[in-house]
């Protein structure tokens, strides 16, 4: 147990929580708990609400207004989200690969923006850099003597979607302000599929639900409740008790006694989950981050650090009709060790099947240079390599088309998301990856002390990029840094 950890126990629970959830737990307590003043809702009553997909307003073209909304989140109560189109999650865009898309994003929020497209190969100027904003109208906006960008009312980004079919999600990354930014609301997913996956017999349409998972605490009128901005008790992340599921409190959804396949996000800003199925049951991969995997993997349990996306499926047929299977997160006790419901209502046809081939991923390439990068706290700040995020400063220079290793060092909990790279996990501790690290992934769960070894692919454009943590409080908190593909 690192003595982040500890003292985050201690401020947080006392020794009932202790006893009642375990000690395995606290050691990979990965933010500080911020409870709730709004009644908690009871569990497993309010339906899973599934994202609107957005419609295309022209060909290959897209529009998205980010605005305030008041939405019912905890029954009987109004929360006020920022939302992509008002809403939380955001509209769902259902891409293709190889068809070009426009999306402008137009900012009718008292803030500035900027939207990343997380898992995305994309230009650099239509990646979602943290000075590259997109201020409401009207409003001169200067970032804090960062140069930055500034985009009036709109911007339009530029997806050329030359890439893999993949469960992808996009989000507000503004610099200093993303974690308070995404808690209001501003994420939604984008999904891109392509010919390799649709010749799949795997389950769709209404069986394949994609599931944004992710914490968040409420004051008593039912807004969201969020510490002062950078708060130091809060300096490790923040953690709701609140566990939405598609913005919706423990849901619960009805399904067939068949083949569903679940697309998981771990949209929160801190908090990490150990998912499994109660009363039992199994997760089948099939793909990972950045795609479908070479070839399924059973898994009893997954953990999910924030950024990071599991694609299973989870046949229900292996449970009795009438009965309930409830994912829980076993790295919390108390409310968060709950996420969701599914009840099992009827038993259906199902042509599904989960083949032994997936798909043909790209091979990993002989590396041509390594480099090491070291997540750590200072003082006031969370940095890489000793440094605080400097916009404009790289601390790598990769080729473009060349593969590299990039050794990952940490001090806590850092899940470390590459823009634009896609990785895979060679080694944790210089021993094999565990189970869950298979496939090519843009975000990795590096835990305290852990060595992480990832071979990652520089394809697609030059330019500025950057790697950062995905905690959201570390990530304002400084633990960014710029790399240029050249
Ligand atoms: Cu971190």
């Amino acid at each position: 147990m690192s003595a982040f950890s500890r003292r985050g126990f201690l401020g947080v629970l006392g020794g009932a929580a202790l006893a009642a959830a375990g000690c395995r737990a606290f050691a990979e307590t990965s933010g500080q708990l911020l409870t709730s003043r709004a009644p908690l809702p009871r569990p497993f009553t309010v339906p899973l609400p599934i994202p609107r997909v957005a419609r295309r307003t022209a060909p290959g073209r897209y529009e998205v207004t980010q605005r305030p909304a008041k939405i019912a989140i905890i029954p009987g109560l109004a929360t006020e989200v920022w939302g992509y189109d008002g809403t939380f999650p955001g509209p769902t865009f259902d891409l293709r690969r190889g068809e070009a898309t426009t999306i402008s994003v137009r900012n009718e929020l008292s803030v500035p923006t900027s939207t990343h497209l997380h898992g995305g190969v994309n230009p650099p100027d239509s990646d979602g850099y943290p000075t590259d904003l997109v201020v409401p109208a009207g409003h001169a906006h200067e970032h804090g003597g960062h140069a930055a960008v500034l985009h009036q009312g709109a911007k339009d980004y530029h997806y050329p979607l030359e890439q893999r079919a993949a469960t992808l999600w996009y989000h507000d990354h503004r610099m200093d302000f993303t974690a308070p930014q995404v808690w209001r609301g501003l994420a939604g997913f984008a999904l891109v599929r392509d010919a390799e996956e649709d010749a799949l017999p795997l389950p769709g349409g209404e069986r394949e639900l994609p599931l944004m998972i992710c914490d968040r605490a409420f004051e008593e009128d039912g807004s969201f409740r969020y510490p002062a901005h950078h708060d130091s008790d809060y300096m490790e992340g923040v953690e709701g008790d609140v566990i939405l599921v598609n913005g919706a409190p423990w849901p619960v959804a009805e399904v067939s006694a068949t083949r569903h396949r679940l697309r998981l996000l771990n949209a929160s800003n801190a908090r990490r989950y150990r998912l499994r199925l109660t009363p039992g049951g199994h997760f089948v991969q099939v793909g990972s981050d950045a795609g479908l995997l070479a070839a399924p993997i059973a898994h009893d349990e997954i953990t999910i650090a924030p950024g990071e996306r599991f694609d299973v499926v989870v046949d229900f047929s292996a449970y009795r009709v009438g009965s309930t299977v409830t994912l829980v997160n076993t790295l919390a006790g108390g409310p968060a060790g709950s996420v969701m419901r599914f009840v099992v209502a009827r038993r259906a046809r199902d042509d599904s099947a989960v083949p032994r081939v997936l798909s043909r991923p790209p091979e990993r390439t002989r590396a041509v240079a390594t480099r090491t990068f070291d997540f750590r706290r200072s003082e006031s700040a969370w940095t890489i390599n000793g440094q605080p995020y400097r916009p404009g400063v790289p601390l790598a220079r990769p080729r473009l088309g060349t593969s590299e290793i990039w050794r990952l060092t940490s001090d806590f909990h850092h899940p470390v998301h590459l823009h634009l790279a896609h990785f895979q996990v060679l080694a944790r501790n210089g021993r094999a990856p565990a189970a869950t690290d298979g496939g090519w992934k843009d975000t990795v769960d590096v835990r305290p002390y852990e060595v992480v070894d990832v071979l990652a692919r520089f394809d697609g454009y030059r330019g500025r990029y950057m790697m950062h943590c995905h905690n959201l409080e570390h990530e304002d908190m400084a633990m960014m840094a710029d790399f240029d593909v050249v």
